[in-house]
């Protein structure tokens, strides 16, 4: 396979010194960013993952940082979530839809003052739908992509390891809640979230000048955790039903369909308010299925068939070494939804046999 040609459109990051000589060997480009695949092997960077703690450059997060007077008029028109009872300490896992109540990313929102937030992008150009919202209401606020990069640091050990590089306070952060902690002559956003089910933080570094020394502090901290630098896992991430804007979910499909109907309980009007509540019952939804056999990687959605008849798409599938079984998120029709549901799934290898399941592996 051909490499990716280095120009200044796919950008590297603060951390990639350090991912590139700790063996990154396939990456992909997300938010117009290299962002690693595979270090080891897919399957040893999974087992690695759940045993012990990984430093994972997700830089790919770009930040949206909106700021000024009127910041929370603008989250309001385009949050479906409600944010009265966000605190200036907390993060939100947020849908971002258009008028219709489709999905254009699902962010993680942070709040860092009153005025002042940072929305965590997926896979998509959002930024330029926010702009066109405050620029349209001629609102008071900044919109712009600031110098920040998330790093990752997933697994079980990464309450030890972040409390040897940043103190024992790291410890009574809770879950999508962050504190602003003390790294050399600088401070960053200490966040316990991430994008796996192992547990662990996202540290938000401010600029690029720290990016190699705080790699470099966590990896020698986490000598004998067997700390090594990693990635977000596909077999992980299908497991515990985390999905990926862009594979699991597009414009297409509104947030009820993908499984975030908690996540929309704002009073507001918002943009897209009355395009969702038309489309309040879905007749599709997101469910974990189980795929028999032996199946290729998947680049494009795989039909799910029922009689021979579509009734939804497998749209990310890979085996899972624990599970010993392959698993996938798919979108599947009302009618064939139900748990324990058997369909087909026409693979490029041929046709499969699949299982709906209740939930997700874990
Ligand atoms: N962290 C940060 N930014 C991100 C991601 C992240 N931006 C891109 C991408 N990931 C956005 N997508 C997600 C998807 C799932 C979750 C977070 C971001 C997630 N979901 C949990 C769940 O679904 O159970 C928790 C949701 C909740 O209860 O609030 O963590 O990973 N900074």
């Amino acid at each position: 396979m051909a490499t990716i040609f280095p120009s200044r459109r796919v950008r590297r990051t603060p951390f990639s010194a350090g991912v590139e000589a700790a063996g990154m060997s396939v990456c992909t480009v997300y938010n117009r960013m290299i962002l690693p695949s595979v270090f080891a092997s897919q399957e040893e960077d999974y087992h690695h993952l759940k045993a012990h703690v990984q430093v994972w450059d997700v830089s790919c997060e770009r930040q949206i940082a909106v700021q000024g007077p009127d910041a929370r008029r603008l989250l309001d028109m385009i949050s479906p979530r409600d944010l009265d009872k966000m605190a200036v300490d907390q993060c939100y896992y947020m849908p971002a839809i258009d008028r219709d109540g489709g999905m254009l990313n699902d962010p993680v929102l942070v709040k860092l003052a009153d005025d002042h937030y940072w929305i965590s992008v997926a896979d998509s150009d959002y930024i330029q739908y926010v702009l066109g919202v405050a620029d349209t209401l001629a609102l008071d606020v900044r919109v712009w992509e600031p110098d920040v990069s998330p790093l990752g640091v997933q697994g079980p050990k990464s309450d030890a390891l972040m409390a040897r590089v940043f103190g024992e306070e790291v410890r009574d952060i809770r879950f999508f809640r962050y504190k602003r902690l003390a790294f050399e002559d600088t401070s960053f956003v200490v966040a316990r979230s991430g994008y796996s089910r192992q547990g662990g933080f996202e540290i938000y570094v401010e600029g690029s000048d720290y990016g190699m020394p705080l790699w470099d502090a966590l990896m020698r901290a986490g000598e004998d955790l067997e700390v090594r630098a990693g990635c977000p896992s596909t077999m992980e991430r299908v497991e515990g039903g985390l999905l990926s804007y862009g594979n699991d979910m597009t414009r297409d499909n509104t947030p009820y369909e993908c499984g975030l109907g908690k996540f929309v309980n704002s009073p507001r009007d918002y943009i897209g308010k009355a395009g969702l509540a038309a489309r309040r019952d879905p007749i599709q939804q997101i469910r974990p299925v189980e795929i028999a056999g032996e199946i290729p990687p998947i680049t494009a959605p795989w039909p799910l068939l029922a009689d021979g008849k579509t009734v939804g798409q497998v749209t990310t599938a890979t085996w899972s070494p624990d599970f010993k079984t392959n698993v996938s998120i798919a979108m599947v029709a009302r009618s064939h939804w139900d748990a324990g549901t058997k369909l087909e799934v026409d693979t490029p290898d041929g046709l499969r046999a699949a299982t709906v399941h209740a939930k997700f592996w874990k």
